[in-house]
């Protein structure tokens, strides 16, 4: 199993050494790492960076764009061609950075794309706009995944992709083999979304290309340890992942406040293989069955049976 984690919770707790937080990453069991682009990797060359993961026997599993204040007002759909453009470009250094240390993955979310009013955008004009820069995007980096994770609203009242929905809307006419979605699981909930809904479409669809698992009320994005919430979700969610041969990392996006970052850490990596454990011990045909007859007491049944399940 691929695991990886948010390295600010790390960073919250002594300085903001890389290294320093690599070594703890080894130590909790972790496999894979995000770099957030490009505050994580300022001043520090692809091939430092992939020297100082080799040390800790980590891998890279990508990097994930970080839109900040040039691009309040929209990131790769902003109305002026200028800023959309230095957007654009932004992307295209993070697919360098990510290939040349050896990634994958590429994260797009685009917390700015989005608007607070009405009459404020323009939004077929966006929506095409946001088509023709994914295009670019992918065409720039064929060799690598590109995907969005979407969240329904925050940084804007209203993001533009903000569901699966729309998610599937703009995938379809960007008609690329390397576009993919990054779900998140707080995300999905905020928009009152069943997580494993879009994990068996997308999945069955070969566009799931990342994971990012946390547990939340819904409300906000909270980033709660895996399964405090809705094990019973999560528990659905790592079925269709399982079944539809998810093979990236799957990234911790939990947010430890009080708790200290490496604790909580472990408990969702020994959560994760315990809910894993549960859906293996119960068996992948028999869950299949009992979705198949299409019937709620039976799912009831099931649960029971993988909450039996647990930890043997
Ligand atoms: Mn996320």
């Amino acid at each position: 199993m691929k695991v990886a984690t948010r390295i600010n919770s790390y960073f919250r707790e002594g300085d903001k050494s890389l290294d320093r937080v690599f070594a703890q990453f080894e130590h909790v069991g972790l496999t894979h790492v995000d770099l957030n682009y490009p505050e994580h990797v300022a001043g520090i060359s692809p091939e430092a960076m992939r020297e100082m993961l080799e040390a800790h026997h980590l891998k890279l599993n990508g990097t994930a764009l970080r839109f900040r204040s040039d691009f309040i007002n929209g990131e790769l759909g902003n109305a002026d061609p200028a800023i959309a453009n230095k957007a654009l470009q932004l992307c295209h250094e993070a697919c360098d950075y990510c290939r040349a240390v050896g990634g994958t993955n590429v994260t797009i979310w685009l917390g700015f794309d989005g608007f607070d009013y009405s009459f404020q955008i323009a939004y077929d004009r966006v929506f095409k706009q946001l088509v023709k820069q994914f295009q670019a995007v992918c065409d720039y980096a064929p060799d690598l995944l590109v995907s969005i994770e979407y969240k329904p609203f925050e940084e804007r009242s209203y993001a533009f992709i903000d569901s699966m929905g729309l998610t599937g809307m703009i995938l379809a006419a960007v008609d690329r083999k390397n576009l993919g979605v990054t779900l998140d699981y707080c995300h999905m909930l905020m928009k009152h979304e069943n997580p494993a809904f879009a994990a068996d479409i997308f999945g069955a669809a070969g566009k799931l290309f990342g994971i990012h698992l946390n547990d939340g009320y819904g409300a906000q994005d909270d980033g709660l340890m895996i399964g405090m919430a809705t094990p019973v979700k999560t528990l659905e969610f790592l079925y269709y992942v399982k079944k539809h041969g998810y093979d990236h990392a799957i990234y911790f996006d939990t947010f430890p406040v009080i708790e200290g970052a490496e604790e909580e850490c472990a408990q969702n990596i020994a959560m994760l293989k315990m809910l894993d454990g549960a859906i293996e011990h119960v068996g992948m045909d028999k869950i299949q069955s009992v979705i198949d007859s299409n019937d709620a007491v039976q799912a009831a049944t099931l649960v029971r049976e993988l909450f039996c399940s647990m930890g043997r």
